[in-house]
């Protein structure tokens, strides 16, 4: 299949954005054979009365621009509209075992699914079933199991009013169990910001980035992940903010910006410098980056106090507003440069110029991503960020405070809407008032936790609301093998991947339509929401013809789950829900008032309405009243010990991906193309080891558990990394992730510092 793909390896020189962008979008229209309805819809893309991209979860300005889409954001619109089709004929050709040996990328670019399917192990294929067969497959199956030991997973694209069902149906039915993406990805915002300022969501707005006189930005790639936040940051750049980045690799979208949207850059070929000072800070090592600074402003505070000069640090804001500082000032004082050195990988001159931008702005902004909360310590990371924050009060003021940049579509929103595992979260007693059943009170599974539980043969059935979860996981190698003993597995889904080759011993593969799609019900055409980063709520109606006449909505899909599994609910008529939507939004809108009064008649608002932040006006819904700062545990928090010959392996996204989607084989800023198969890795540590640019090494798992963990024949990429780190691309390196290397407190995954080892190809 894609096996002819030429190898290239090259230093990208070009801005992000540019020709390259469009050049790599024409590319994928053409291969997905889209037609001009798709290019129409580009249009129509995060504008008002349009749809929210079902890629990032970038906000949509009130004012877009005329194409408010990115390159990014446009191929996942490709990928959905695609003219590709997987129908019952696909899987009489092939079997699943025969599936198995494709790659991510052959797998998805097969096309949409079109029918519901079943697995039938006598012939290891799938074959077609009606709806009705299914959902009275799932019914009969899921009425037999004990409700405590059935995952439902959520990934974050499905919209408030399907999540909203969705975690409704898990609760009536008795299941907690409701992992979602987020579990991999920003749960260690969702503790960490919580225990910190009380909120557990970013606290600014979009039009903040047009009041700050500084960004601090660490570990988030916006050129590949985020890439029409390229606009707000160019438009800072132009107006002179201090762009001030921590990242190990230098990624394009960050170093300079040609705006594909502006003739006059795209004909001159001038582009924008972004960062205004970038720090190659090694894999792990942002707290002792962040403790640098916060020791140089203390001390330099502390000087300013005893020669009676201007103080550095808002020692009114502090005494009104936080807890912990003392303790806290104590321990920077007491950190000697050299360990922050050492542990960061940056000089204690780096880190002072970072922290004299940072004393000197007025308004700031704390952006970041995966590059912190995806280690085993990436709650100290988060809680260190907002450490830096307080001691100059920009929390919950103009033009400053916290803006993780979130990743799914409606991530964030799954969570407001009640998909969670954990009980205190999800409004329980007004659920119980407002449908008359007794939901389940004890803590349920997250994904690790499920993970575990299939381990060790405990979960007896896995129902899956879009992603690819056993692929997002870590630990393939154990995990797969399994997840073949779960009773029933269920994906609803819109194209095939790993996990639907991995069936349990009862196995449905359910089509629906995207989000991109007219989605017709009894009432007419209907619209859904979505949650963006900045807690802004909108809505978005699709338009496009339906991949198939025979898929359904998701929330038709889980009203016939429901309606086979669950007994009839006088409050609750799951398909008058499905109808008209807007009775689901009348639903939320009883269950969560605070946020989402009025909700149908909010839901176009140009630039969405806010659910309310409490921390972004200073309300702190904390423990102690105040927002916290926190001693961190330790400076290194990759969870793991410096050893001769081990390093920090961080799994990256190429810029031809979307999580397990691959779009393609061209991770254009990096300069990769034709392979994922590669490791980059710093020149002194290849000089070491006796390797050369383009030789091959096997990865070896070092977590010291004992298990084999191995993945052979990468190529060596020479790379500017910090030395001791190596990066290669997620997903295929999760095999190297033991299960139980995750963050502590939020028990995300820790895929940005996987202990390894380097062994020579043999
Ligand atoms: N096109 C596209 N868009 C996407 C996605 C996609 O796969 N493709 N995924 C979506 C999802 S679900 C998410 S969560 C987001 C993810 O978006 P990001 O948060 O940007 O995630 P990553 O690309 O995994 O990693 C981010 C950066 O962290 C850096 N990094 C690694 N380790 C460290 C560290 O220890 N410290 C610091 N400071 N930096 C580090 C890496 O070099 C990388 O630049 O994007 C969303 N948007
Ligand atoms: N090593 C490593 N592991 C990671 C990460 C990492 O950085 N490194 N990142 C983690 C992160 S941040 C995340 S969010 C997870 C991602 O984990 P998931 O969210 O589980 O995975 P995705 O790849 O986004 O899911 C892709 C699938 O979603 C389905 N799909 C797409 N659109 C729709 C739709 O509209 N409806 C439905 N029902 N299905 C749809 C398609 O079938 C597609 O194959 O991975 C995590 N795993
Ligand atoms: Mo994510």
């Amino acid at each position: 299949m894609s096996d002819d793909r030429t190898i290239e390896i090259e230093d990208y020189t070009a801005p992000a954005g540019g020709w390259g962008s469009m050049k790599s979008l024409v590319e994928i229209s053409a291969r997905e054979k889209i037609g001009p309805e798709a290019l129409r819809e580009l249009t129509r893309q995060n504008k008002p009365e349009g749809f929210a991209c079902v890629s990032c979860a970038w906000g949509k300005p009130a004012h877009p621009h005329a194409a408010e889409f990115c390159e990014n954001g446009a191929k996942a619109t490709a990928w959905e509209l695609t003219s590709y089709r997987v129908t019952p004929a696909f899987f009489q050709e092939h079997t699943v075992t025969e599936l198995l040996g494709w790659k991510d990328f052959d797998l998805e670019q097969a096309g949409r699914l079109t029918h519901p399917l079943k697995y039938d192990a006598a012939t290891d294929k799938y074959a077609a079933c009606s709806w009705d067969e299914a959902f009275a497959g799932i019914g009969a199956k899921l009425k037999t199991y004990d409700p405590t030991k059935v995952i439902f997973y959520a990934s974050g694209r499905a919209s408030l009013e399907t999540s909203y069902m969705y975690s409704l149906m898990a609760r009536m039915y008795g299941s907690q169990n409701l992992p979602d993406s987020s579990n991999m990805c920003h749960e260690t915002t969702s503790v960490g910001l919580k225990s910190a300022i009380g909120s557990a969501v970013g606290t600014i707005h979009l039009s903040d980035y047009e009041k700050c006189d500084a960004i601090f930005y660490f570990g988030q790639n916006p050129g590949v992940n985020s890439p029409r936040f390229l606009h707000p940051l160019r438009d800072c750049a132009k107006r002179g903010v201090e762009i001030v980045v921590f990242n190990p690799l230098k990624e394009r979208g960050l170093e300079k910006f040609q705006d594909p949207q502006n003739p006059l850059e795209m004909v001159t070929g001038k582009s924008t410098p972004i960062a205004s000072q970038y720090h190659q800070v090694k894999t792990g090592g942002d707290v002792g980056a962040l403790m640098g600074m916060c020791k140089y402003l203390i001390e330099a505070d502390d000087r300013a106090r005893e020669l009676n000069t201007l103080r550095i640090l808002d020692h009114a804001f502090l005494a009104e507003h936080t807890t912990g500082f003392e303790k806290f000032a104590d321990v920077a004082r007491g950190t000697d440069w050299a360990t922050i050195e050492h542990e960061s990988g940056l000089s204690r001159v780096e880190i002072e110029s970072a922290a004299k931008v940072y004393a000197k702005s007025k308004a700031v902004i704390a952006v970041y991503g995966m590059g912190l909360t995806q280690h085993v310590g990436g709650i100290d990371n988060v809680h260190m960020l907002v450490n830096l924050m307080l001691l100059r009060g920009n929390i919950g003021k103009p033009g400053a405070g916290m803006g993780p940049v979130r990743g799914h579509s409606n991530v964030q929103g799954q969570r407001t809407v009640g998909i969670t595992e954990k009980p205190e979260l999800a409004p329980l007693d007004k659920l119980a008032e407002q449908y008359g059943f007794e939901p389940p009170r004890e803590l349920g599974w997250d994904t690790i936790a499920s993970c575990e539980a299939v381990l060790e043969g405990e979960a007896q059935a896995f129902i899956g609301l879009g992603g690819n979860f056993v692929r997002a996981i870590p630990d393939h190698a154990r995990m797969e093998p399994a997840w073949r003993g779960i009773d029933l597995t269920v994906h609803i889904a819109t194209k095939l991947n790993r996990s639907h080759l991995l069936p349990g011993k009862t196995c449905y593969l359910l089509p629906c339509l995207g989000r991109i799609e007219t989605d017709m019900q009894g009432t007419g055409p209907q619209s859904v929401s979505v949650e963006d980063s900045f807690s802004q709520i909108y809505g978005s109606k699709g338009k496009a013809t339906p991949a198939a006449e025979t898929l359904l909505s998701e929330p038709a899909i889980l009203a016939g789950i429901a309606k086979a599994t669950l007994a009839p609910n006088p409050k609750l008529d799951w398909d008058a829900w499905v109808r008209d939507y807007a009775r689901i939004r009348d639903a939320i809108a009883e269950t969560y008032p605070d946020m989402f009064s009025d909700f149908n008649a909010k839901m176009f608002t140009p630039g969405g309405f806010w659910k309310g932040v409490p921390a972004a006006h200073r309300e702190w819904l904390t423990e102690s009243g105040k927002a916290e700062i926190n001693v961190p545990h330790s400076l290194n928090v990759t969870g793991f010990e410096e050893s001769e010959g081990r390093f920090r392996l961080m799994t990256l996204r190429s810029n031809d991906q979307f999580n397990t989607t691959v779009y393609g084989y061209h991770d254009r800023f990096r300069g990769v193309k034709g392979t994922r198969d590669i490791v980059f890795m710093n020149r002194s540590d290849m000089l070491r080891m006796g390797l050369t640019d383009g030789d091959d090494v096997d990865l070896v798992g070092d977590a010291g558990d004992n298990a084999d963990r191995r993945f052979n024949k990468l190529r060596v990429v020479e790379y500017s990394i910090p030395e001791g780190c190596v990066g290669a691309y997620y997903p295929e390196c999760n095999l190297l992730m033991p299960v139980a290397h995750h963050a502590r407190e939020s028990h995300v995954p820790a895929a940005k510092s996987v202990p390894v080892r380097i062994e020579k190809t043999r």
